[in-house]
């Protein structure tokens, strides 16, 4: 067949669905598809090009992510506080000499920035960080965006938003907020329920009229902001990092800020509510943002707020590896509990495929195999590139297990569980696909 024919739309569906005849050509179909698929993202720390410099993006901003900056400090005897007196460019020096040039780049932070070098095309061999900002340096942050989302294949990305960020905040009051369709909000709580008595000032500032005491004034006025700021960003969820303490129900202000605010607004605007569960924050506070920590987390929170709430749908990601299977095991029984992500730590390929083959065992293709949390624009490229790899490694050995028996695949079955997994089963759980 030649190539006009095969971009015939009628050919290409008559393709799709002969059957698959052997190990190889599945091979070829399962890389192809997952490689090539395009993703929604739906949890970064990425902002649009119209939030100006909160859009992180570089070779410097790459060598000071945080997950490197704490891998640096294990190298070195250099107090803290010098270390965030220098510039970033200093900063980003410093985590070069360190991790690529005194050591092998081996973790996944720290290969994460050589697959990003290659992909876009610079002399991963040459070691110049100086060559590399050079070649930076020609590029405008628009045209940044545009290149990684076409390198990454990533089509939609969710932000995290933040009103109590004052920067932040004013380009949704002062400007117009995002203006860029291919990004998406989804409005962070974590102050309103995990600090809750620096808040009310907060609040109070913003105009609300909340008071330290929970009242019914305080309630309303609350759900006043939330929903008010759903509206204005047009969130796509609700989004929340608890630490692995969290208990629900519990007769603490947590409880009292999901079952009198946080839900009735979810339900009102018909959003699901996103927990990020197993922070310890903070246990190097001289690390800054690098400090956090993982913890284990008691599942029957999840399991109490799911039984509770069948009508409320639940995005819900850990960060202990031991937490994993009987999340898992819990969306087998809550079918408003969608899991979602291998988060921060667990970001890493042997959590990932461990990860990734008891889910596919478990919920088959029923649930979100990855976001990518990245902080860093370029970062895309990384987190996708060597997420996709296992998911096709581990798709290909299932399907493969299913050709043996007899079962018969074609690629469009095919092209739809991928699509499913890296995206449309975000949109579905958000009842708009
Ligand atoms: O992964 C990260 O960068 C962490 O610092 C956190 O931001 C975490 O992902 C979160 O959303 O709380
Ligand atoms: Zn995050």
């Amino acid at each position: 067949m030649d190539e006009e024919q095969l971009n015939n739309p009628n050919v290409q569906k008559a393709v799709n669905t002969l059957t698959i005849q052997n190990e190889a050509q599945l091979k070829e179909i399962v890389d192809r598809l997952v490689y090539q698929t395009e993703v929604t993202d739906m949890h970064t720390h990425l902002f649009s090009p119209d939030f100006g410099d909160l859009n992180l993006w570089g070779v410097d901003e790459l060598l000071i992510y945080h997950y490197l900056i704490s891998e640096t400090f294990r190298w070195t005897e250099q107090d803290y506080a010098s270390f965030w007196e220098m510039s970033k460019t200093e900063q980003a020096d410093w985590v070069w000499k360190k991790l690529f040039v005194e050591h092998s780049p081996i973790s996944e932070a720290a290969r994460g920035v050589i697959t990003i070098f290659n992909r876009l095309g610079l002399d991963t061999s040459s070691r110049n960080l100086n060559d590399y900002r050079a070649q930076w340096a020609q590029k405008s942050a628009e045209q940044q965006v545009d290149d990684v989302m076409a390198a990454a294949k990533v089509k939609k990305i969710v932000m995290t938003n933040d009103p109590f960020d004052d920067k932040e905040r004013a380009v949704w009051t002062e400007k117009q907020g995002n203006q860029d369709s291919r990004f998406y909000a989804a409005l962070r709580v974590d102050p309103i329920v995990n600090q809750w008595d620096q808040s009310v000032s907060k609040l109070n500032e913003l105009g609300y009229d909340v008071s330290a005491e929970w009242e019914t004034r305080t309630i309303e006025e609350t759900r006043r902001f939330l929903s008010e700021w759903i509206e204005r960003m047009d969130a796509l969820y609700l989004a929340i990092s608890m630490p692995g303490d969290f208990s629900y129900p519990s007769e603490d202000h947590r409880s009292r800020m999901i079952d009198d605010v946080i839900i009735p607004v979810c339900q009102d605007k018909g959003i699901p509510f996103g927990l990020m569960i197993g922070v310890k924050r903070q246990v190097n506070p001289q690390l800054r943002l690098a400090g956090d920590m993982s913890m284990r987390s008691n599942i029957e929170a999840v399991q109490n707020l799911c039984n509770r709430y069948p009508d409320q749908k639940f995005l819900v990601t850990m960060l202990s590896r031991e937490n994993q299977h009987e999340l898992t095991v819990l969306a087998r029984k809550f079918r408003n509990l969608m899991v979602f992500g291998c988060w921060w730590f667990l970001h890493i390929e042997s959590m990932v495929e461990e990860m990734t083959r008891f889910r596919l065992e478990l919920l088959g293709t029923s649930f979100i195999p990855q976001h990518s949390d990245c902080r860093v624009f370029e970062q895309l490229v990384y987190k996708w590139e060597h997420s996709r790899k296992i998911l096709a490694n581990v798709l290909n050995e299932k399907y493969a297990t299913l050709m043996q028996e007899g079962w018969v695949l074609t690629e469009a079955e095919i092209q739809r569980d991928v699509e499913d997994m890296l995206d449309v089963n975000f949109w579905r759980f958000l009842g708009k696909a």
